[in-house]
């Protein structure tokens, strides 16, 4: 039975780590919300439906089960898919760095709502300007050195020796960076060889390299997570 994936139709957000991975190993999925509507995901957010209530989306059904929050799903899938090597150690430290990569990813959302994800962007927008400038300086760059660092092991371009669900996140997590913060992320991009590397390996795998090319991968907006408000960048 094909996997139910449901997203917030036409955003790019955290609902994209997950359908990477499916179009990766080429499961048989079903976007439901693109094919639905996003009406498709209340009942669920509602708990009339059986299995686990999510909190928001993304969430995943696999027959009755119902997997919500995105390093979650992944960890579900991953082994389903083939997308992480076998053994308990190796998978702890795949869910560890993908939960890694979802601070960062929160904490680049912070960036253009620092105050509340109900108000609007132009609402909060003084605040925006300081908590980007903070992520540009501090946490960006301390985020990817770790990256960098977990990169150094001897696997690069990989995390692993070979590939997995946690290379096909890093390559979207540097994709929205590179999206939101051009000016910062050309900065960084000395320092960061490895993370470059394994982007540009993920980019080519021919199934993953033809989803980047269909019309099913929306273009970064400024209704997803990773925005490009040019005040909140770096000047050029
Ligand atoms: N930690 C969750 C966060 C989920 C989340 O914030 N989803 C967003 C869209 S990317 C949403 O729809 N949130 C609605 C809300 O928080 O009320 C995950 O990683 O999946």
């Amino acid at each position: 039975m094909a996997y139910a994936l449901y997203y917030w139709t036409g955003i790019q957000g955290r609902g994209e780590f997950v359908r990477l991975a499916l179009e990766d190993a080429g499961a048989d999925y079903v976007d439901v919300c693109r094919r639905d509507g996003d009406e498709a995901m209340v009942p669920f957010l509602a708990g009339r439906q059986p299995g686990a209530v999510p909190f928001a989306p993304p969430f995943l059904r696999d027959g009755r089960r119902v997997v919500a929050q995105t390093a979650a799903i992944l960890a579900y899938l991953a082994p389903r898919l083939h997308l992480v090597p076998a053994g308990e150690t190796t998978r702890l430290r795949a869910h560890q760095l993908q939960l890694t990569i979802a601070d960062l990813v929160a904490e680049a959302h912070d960036t253009h709502h620092p105050l509340s994800a109900d108000l609007y962007y132009e609402d909060q927008r003084e605040a925006a300007l300081a908590r980007a400038d903070a992520f540009r300086r501090e946490r960006l760059p301390k985020y990817l050195r770790y990256f960098e660092r977990e990169l150094a092991g001897g696997a690069a371009p990989r995390v692993f020796a070979r590939h997995s669900y946690v290379d096909l996140s890093l390559f979207q997590l540097m994709a929205g960076l590179d999206y939101a913060f051009p000016q910062a992320m050309r900065r960084l991009r000395r320092r960061t060889p490895r993370l470059r590397a394994l982007a540009a390996q993920v980019a080519e795998r021919p199934r993953l390299a033809a989803y980047l090319a269909s019309p099913r991968r929306l273009p970064f907006n400024e209704s997803g997570i990773f925005r490009h408000y040019p005040e909140l960048d770096e000047p050029g």
